[in-house]
C-alpha cells in the first residue's frame, strides 16, 4: 500500500513523533510511506501534483487541535482531486471524532495510539475485507442521504514500547532540522535530536490532553509506559553515529518516571552515550539525590511546569497538587546540582484573575529559572477546562479550536483582553530579567 501522512505546520524546522513512529510502523511491515510536512505554503496544486506522481491508497493527516482548520482544508484539496480515502488520527480526532467525522472530505478518524490499528487498516485495505470492524478506527458510510458512523473500541495500549520499530527519522528533512538554528522543544540551537523515552504521564492536570486520555484508556493497560534502558541506549549510539547531533532533547511527556529506571539509565547514559540532554519533568522528582546523577549523566536542562502561582489555585482548578514548596525546593535543588531550568506557564485560565497571575509572576521570580516560558491557556477539547469554559459560556464559537493567534482565547468575567495584555507584558519583562541574567 502507498501511504501519504501530512503534518501541517507553519514551521518548516518540524518534526511529528507520531507521524515517525506511524510511518516506521508501515515501512517495517513493507508499505511504501511519502510524509509531507506542510509548511503552510503549499497549494492545492501542490497536493494534486502529489496525488498525481505518488498515487497514494491512503491519505492520512495527523491533528492537534490548533491544527484542525487547515488539515479540513487541505482534506477539502485533497478530495477535490481524488478519491482517496482520508484518515485523520491525533489528539483532535481523539477528543471530538463524531465532530471530525461530520466533514465530508474525511472518511475515518483514529483514536488515540494509532501504531497497530493502521497497519490493521491497511491490511484490510489491501485484501478488501470490511473497514468497519478495526479496533481505534471509525468509519463511515453514506446511503440515501443518511450518515452512519461505525464506532469501535480501543485496543490495549502498547505494552512494550521495544517492540516498536525506532522513529522514521529519514522521511523528514533532517539536515534542516539538525541544521537551522532556532528553538526546538526547549532549547534555542542547531543539531539538537529529539527522542523519546516513553508514553503517557501518570496525572491528570485539567488543562492537558493527558488527562483526557487517562480516562479513556481506563482498563486498557499500563498507561504510563518507559522503553527499556538498553532498547534507548541502542538508538541514542545509532543516532550519535549516524547524524552530527550536539543534544538529546527527550519529548516524553513526562520523562522521569520510576526512580529505579532513572538510576539505571543514568549509569548507562553517562557510560555509553555522554552528550548533553534535556526533558520535561515534574517538580516532585527533583530530590538532590535524583538529580545528582542525571547531572552525572549529562543532564544540561529539565523544564518543569510552574503554571500558576496561587498554589490553592493549582491545586483546585488545576489539580495540581504540587506545592510552592516543591516548587522552590526543585529549582534550588537543580541550581546546586548545575542543572539549568525552564520554567512553563499558562496565563488567562478560567477564573484567574491579574492578580493571581502577579502572583505566577512573583512564584516565578523566587524560581529562577534559567528561561521562563508563558503562554496562553488554550481550552483543549476533551478536557476538563473546556468543558467548564463551555458551561460558562467562555468560548467563541469561531475560535472554538483555532489556538495559535495570541488573542485571548476565553472571555470571562474575571480577566478581559486588556487585564490579559497587562499582566502579559508584566510577565515579558520578567522574562527579559531572566534573559539578560542567563545570556
Ligand atoms: C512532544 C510534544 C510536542 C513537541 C512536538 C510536537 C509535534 N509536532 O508532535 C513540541 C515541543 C514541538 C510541541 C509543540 C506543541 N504542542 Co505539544 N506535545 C508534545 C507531547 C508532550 C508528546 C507528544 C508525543 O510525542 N507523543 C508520542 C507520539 C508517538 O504520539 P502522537 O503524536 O500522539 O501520535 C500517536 C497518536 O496520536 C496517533 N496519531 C497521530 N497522528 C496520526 C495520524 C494518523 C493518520 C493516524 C492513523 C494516527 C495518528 O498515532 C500515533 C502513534 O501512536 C504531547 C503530550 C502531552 N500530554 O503533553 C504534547 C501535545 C501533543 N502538544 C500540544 C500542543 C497544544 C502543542 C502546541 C500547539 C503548543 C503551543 N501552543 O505552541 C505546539 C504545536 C507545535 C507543532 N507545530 O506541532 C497538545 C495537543 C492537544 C490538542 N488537543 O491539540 C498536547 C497533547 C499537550 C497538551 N497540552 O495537552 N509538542
Ligand atoms: S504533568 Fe504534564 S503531561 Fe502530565 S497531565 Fe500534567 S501537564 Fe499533562
Amino acid at each position: 500500500m502507498k501511504v501519504t501522512l501530512v503534518h501541517w505546520s507553519r514551521g518548516d524546522r518540524e518534526f511529528h513523533p507520531g507521524v515517525a513512529a506511524l510511518s516506521a510502523m508501515l515501512k517495517k511491515h513493507g508499505h511504501d510511506v511519502k510524509v509531507i510536512v506542510d509548511d503552510d505554503r503549499m497549494t492545492p496544486d501542490d497536493y494534486a501534483e502529489h496525488l498525481n506522481t505518488f498515487a497514494p491508497d491512503l491519505f492520512g493527516f495527523t491533528c492537534m487541535s490548533f491544527q484542525w482548520k487547515p488539515v479540513q482544508e487541505r482534506a477539502g484539496w485533497v478530495k477535490a482531486s481524488s478519491d482517496v480515502p482520508i484518515i485523520v488520527g491525533g489528539y483532535h480526532p481523539t477528543a471530538v471524532p463524531d465532530k471530525c467525522l461530520e466533514d465530508p472530505s474525511i472518511d475515518m478518524i483514529c483514536l488515540g495510539e494509532g501504531d497497530f490499528a493502521i497497519l490493521e487498516l491497511c491490511a484490510k485495505m489491501e485484501s478488501g475485507e470490511s473497514l468497519t470492524e478495526i479496533e481505534n478506527i471509525w468509519t463511515k458510510s453514506v446511503a440515501g442521504g443518511e450518515t452512519t458512523i461505525h464506532r469501535t473500541n480501543l485496543r490495549p495500549l502498547v505494552q512494550d514500547l521495544d517492540e516498536l520499530p525506532l522513529w522514521d527519522r529519514d522521511s523528514f528533512d533532517m539536515d534542516r532540522l539538525l541544521n537551522d538554528v532556532g528553538k526546538l522543544a526547549l532549547v534555542w540551537g542547531n543539531e539538537i535530536m529529539p527522542v523519546y523515552a516513553g508514553r503517557g504521564c501518570p496525572y491528570a492536570c485539567t488543562f492537558c490532553a493527558n488527562s483526557a486520555w487517562l480516562m479513556m484508556y481506563r482498563g486498557k493497560g499500563r498507561f504510563t509506559r518507559k522503553r527499556s534502558v538498553d532498547n534507548i541506549i541502542d538508538e541514542l549510539i545509532y543516532l550519535k553515529d549516524r547524524y552530527r547531533i550536539k543534544r538529546f532533547e527527550f519529548w516524553d511527556e513526562m520523562f522521569a518516571l520510576g526512580t529505579g529506571w532513572l538510576i539505571d539509565f543514568a549509569e548507562k547514559y553517562q557510560e555509553k552515550v555522554g552528550l548533553p540532554w534535556t526533558g520535561f519533568v515534574r517538580a516532585e522528582i527533583c530530590t538532590l539525590d535524583i538529580l545528582q546523577r542525571l547531572k552525572a549523566a549529562n543532564c544540561q536542562i529539565l523544564a518543569m511546569g510552574v503554571e500558576a502561582g496561587n498554589e490553592e489555585f493549582r491545586r483546585r482548578h488545576l489539580k495540581k497538587r504540587t506545592t510552592d514548596k516543591i516548587l522552590i525546593e526543585a529549582f534550588d535543588n537543580c541550581r546546586e546540582v548545575g542543572i539549568e531550568t525552564v520554567a512553563s506557564n499558562i496565563i488567562g485560565l478560567p477564573y484567574e484573575t491579574p492578580d493571581l497571575v502577579r502572583e505566577t509572576i512573583a512564584l516565578n521570580r523566587r524560581l529562577d529559572p534559567h528561561a521562563l516560558y508563558f503562554f496562553h491557556f488554550a481550552p483543549l477539547p476533551g478536557t476538563e477546562l473546556y468543558d467548564i469554559c463551555q458551561k460558562e459560556g467562555y468560548l467563541d464559537a469561531d475560535q472554538e479550536y483555532w489556538y495559535e493567534s495570541a488573542d485571548n482565547l476565553i472571555y470571562q468575567p474575571t480577566m478581559n483582553e486588556d487585564d490579559l495584555q497587562e499582566v502579559w507584558m508584566e510577565f515579558r519583562s520578567l522574562q527579559r530579567e531572566i534573559e539578560k541574567k542567563y545570556e
